[in-house]
């Protein structure tokens, strides 16, 4: 490429007469397409995506090269002035509008190669078949919080298929060939590894990933040695263990119904709900923040995302090298499409940011807007359509979203909360089943019903219904016809709403990674391996952070972070979590061997509940449990709040008025507790037990 720029402008072909530009396609779909277009794509992905693994990793635009933008090696890329570098937006509110061009640089990279070198490999015959295919693809994402079905038909949250396949075929000049799969994992070229010192300063420094040649998910082997990994060669050459992923990404059920731990669908949804934007981005405890309850954002979702996909030595886990991993692309371009989603949820919200945000007209380097030194900013890359593509949900130029000829944005708008409710809102889901199998014999709840009393007047009815399904609604999606449905359910259902806070410094463990898990039950004994496949889990939250060594080439953003001892807030909605404990009547153990139930969902039932069986532990990516005293600056809070779950679907849910339940975590030394020097919340955001049983 010589001396040029390498502009990020997206793939310009594929566009319709009417504004339609390509859809992304989610990787299940698009690797189980049988339509011939979608397999030549196919053949083109692989292809082209393999060549960018054998480039030289000195050559800019090698897949190392461009995985190595994220954060190592720390080097310059396209010439950016070094002195500027501020190359991984994490916990900032360009976050996911720095993403935006990251994505589109590969998939941009991608498109090229499949042109400039795939695609002429072919008889002339075929070429224009692969060319378009070629024109209308875009680099899939993976949909985490859709349930899929597995082989024997149970839906559950699964990696991507294509994932784990070993080999593809794809087409040859004439025939086909089975390669390895580049989505299986990205093995560096000629042997080496990601630290070679044949690499120069262009190579990995971050231990124990320069010993490897190959990406791992999950490789760490239970009874394998601590000082041992990484030091054979299968973990150097890479171990997919993506069963593992599944595992932590999966949803486990009671026998009766309802998830016993917290449901990626949920925190999604609760995810999309977060206004105003620069709360939502990113992880960083905002001014204000610890007073509102809105600890939760779209990094802090995904951050978890990366301890899932990576484990225990694996490189998703470490921002240094989490790129390398083609799966962080399939994840990345999700978190994109949630960005796409949030904006056309909260068209307001969304102008309000990017039009006066003085961080909207940051420059995102090192991703320049054509030849010269003129950089994106979240204003340049906001309007996916300007760079080809955009999402199956958010198809603008679609006829039910205009007013008189023009794109209506709140025509968008009410049809993304429709969608979302169906394809998310979990916390809903619960609220009404729970409100449906809720009969006269039932325990009395009055969280559920309160505010629409008048509900439990049609209990008759709603025996009737459970009768009529076999004396069982296992389910709201057993229950026949919808219309029965709406005439029970009241139109706003009002319920308590439970989540954990936590807040802490990201560089406490000098910016090494960790998992902070959270438990409504008994904690197993013996260490990480116990814990960390505990079903009384009910959530986690990763701090994805990179260790910053002053002494040496840093990633700026990271150095001055530590310096500012910047704090990460995160947020597990424990609602679900708790109200299947509470319905199924789970009985949970104390300390001193008795066996207690929850018995209601009000604060005078919860609170003693989890003062008794709430717990959180800290372990670090190595596999080592950490002292919580260890955790500067942090602090686990519990708060409950009010959610309004709306029968007309395009309305959204509302989570609100949360006031912290000093009372569950005032005892433990990194718990919330009602000492001024917390200084966390202020008094109206505190809710004392006391006050509720008086
Ligand atoms: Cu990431």
């Amino acid at each position: 490429m010589g001396g040029s720029r390498y502009p990020i402008v997206g793939i310009q072909a594929g566009r319709g007469k009417n504004g339609e530009v390509p859809v992304k396609m989610e990787v299940d779909d698009w690797w189980a397409s049988k339509d011939p277009m979608i397999r030549n794509q196919h053949t083109l992905l692989f292809t082209a995506l393999t060549k960018l693994y054998e480039a030289s990793p000195h050559d800019k635009l090698s897949f190392y090269q461009i995985a190595g933008i994220h954060n190592q090696p720390i080097v310059p890329w396209d010439d950016t002035p070094f002195e500027n570098k501020n190359y991984c937006m994490h916990s900032q509110p360009n976050f996911p509008t720095w993403h935006r061009p990251y994505n589109l640089l590969l998939e941009q990279r991608l498109y090229e190669v499949m042109i400039n070198d795939v695609i002429p490999q072919f008889p002339k015959s075929d070429q224009a078949d692969l060319k378009n295919a070629a024109d209308v693809w875009r680099f899939p994402y993976w949909d985490f919080a859709t349930k899929k079905a597995d082989a024997s038909g149970v839906r559950n949250y699964n990696v991507p298929k294509l994932i784990r396949e070993k080999e593809v075929e794809v087409r040859v000049p004439g025939g086909t060939a089975r390669i390895p799969n580049p989505f299986y994992q990205f093995t560096m070229p000629d042997g080496l590894t990601l630290g070679d010192e044949k690499l120069g300063a262009n190579a990995v420094t971050r231990e124990p990933y320069t010993r490897t040649r190959g990406t791992s998910r999950h490789p760490y082997v239970e009874g394998a040695k601590e000082d041992e990994a990484y030091l054979n060669e299968e973990h150097a050459r890479g171990i997919q263990n993506n069963d593992g992923v599944k595992e932590k990404l999966q949803e486990w059920k009671w026998e009766g119904g309802g998830s016993v731990t917290g449901s990626l669908r949920d925190w999604c949804y609760r995810v999309l709900m977060v206004t105003p934007f620069e709360v939502f981005a990113d992880d960083k405890a905002d001014p204000g923040e610890s007073d509102t309850g809105r600890y939760s954002s779209l990094e802090d979702l995904h951050n978890v995302l990366h301890d899932w996909g990576g484990g225990k030595f694996g490189h998703m886990g470490a921002p240094a090298v989490g790129a390398f991993d083609p799966f962080f692309w399939l994840l990345h371009n999700n978190v994109d499409r949630l960005l796409e989603l949030w904006i056309g949820l909260h068209p307001k919200e969304a102008r309000d940011w990017v039009e006066n945000d003085s961080d909207a007209v940051t420059p995102l380097i090192p991703f320049r807007k054509d030849n010269g030194e003129n950089y994106h900013t979240a204003q340049s890359v906001w309007h996916a359509e300007d760079f080809g593509y955009t999402y199956p949900e958010t198809q603008r130029w679609r006829a039910k979203y205009q007013t008189d000829g023009k794109f209506d944005e709140n025509k968008l708008a009410t049809d993304l909360a429709q969608l979302m409710n169906k394809k998310y809102n979990s916390a809903a889901a619960a609220q009404r089943k729970a409100f449906l199998t809720t009969t006269r014999d039932a325990p009395s709840d009055k969280t559920i019903t309160s505010g629409i009393a008048a509900a439990l007047d049609q209990a008759p009815k709603i025996s009737a219904l459970i009768k009529g399904i076999g004396g069982l609604a296992t389910s709201i999606s057993a229950i026949p016809d919808g219309k029965i449905e709406e005439e029970i359910l009241p139109d706003i259902i009002e319920a308590k709403d439970y989540v954990a806070n936590v807040i802490y410094e990201k560089y406490a463990l000098d910016g090494h990674p960790f998992t902070i898990r959270f438990f409504i039950g008994k904690v197993p004994e013996g260490g990480f391996n116990a814990i960390s496949q505990a079903l009384t889990q009910v959530g986690e939250i990763y701090n994805f952070a990179d260790p910053v060594e002053f002494d040496k080439p840093n990633c700026e953003n990271c150095a001055k972070q530590a310096r500012e001892r910047v704090k990460i807030t995160g947020q597990v909605p424990l609602t679900n979590a708790l109200l299947t404990r509470y319905k199924q009547q789970i009985p949970h153990e104390t300390d001193s061997g008795e066996k207690t139930v929850l018995q209601g969902m009000d604060p005078e039932h919860v609170v003693p509940f989890l003062k008794e069986h709430f717990h959180w532990r800290v372990n670090d990516n190595q596999g080592h449990m950490v002292d919580e005293s260890r955790i500067t600056g942090m602090k686990v809070s519990v708060a409950v709040g009010t959610a309004y779950h709306h029968s007309d679907f395009t309305k959204l849910s509302e989570f609100t008025a949360y006031k912290i339940l000093y009372d569950i975590t005032e005892n433990n030394s990194s718990g919330t507790g009602a000492a001024p020097q917390d200084r966390l919340f202020s008094r109206d955001a505190i809710f004392r037990l006391a006050s509720v049983l008086t």
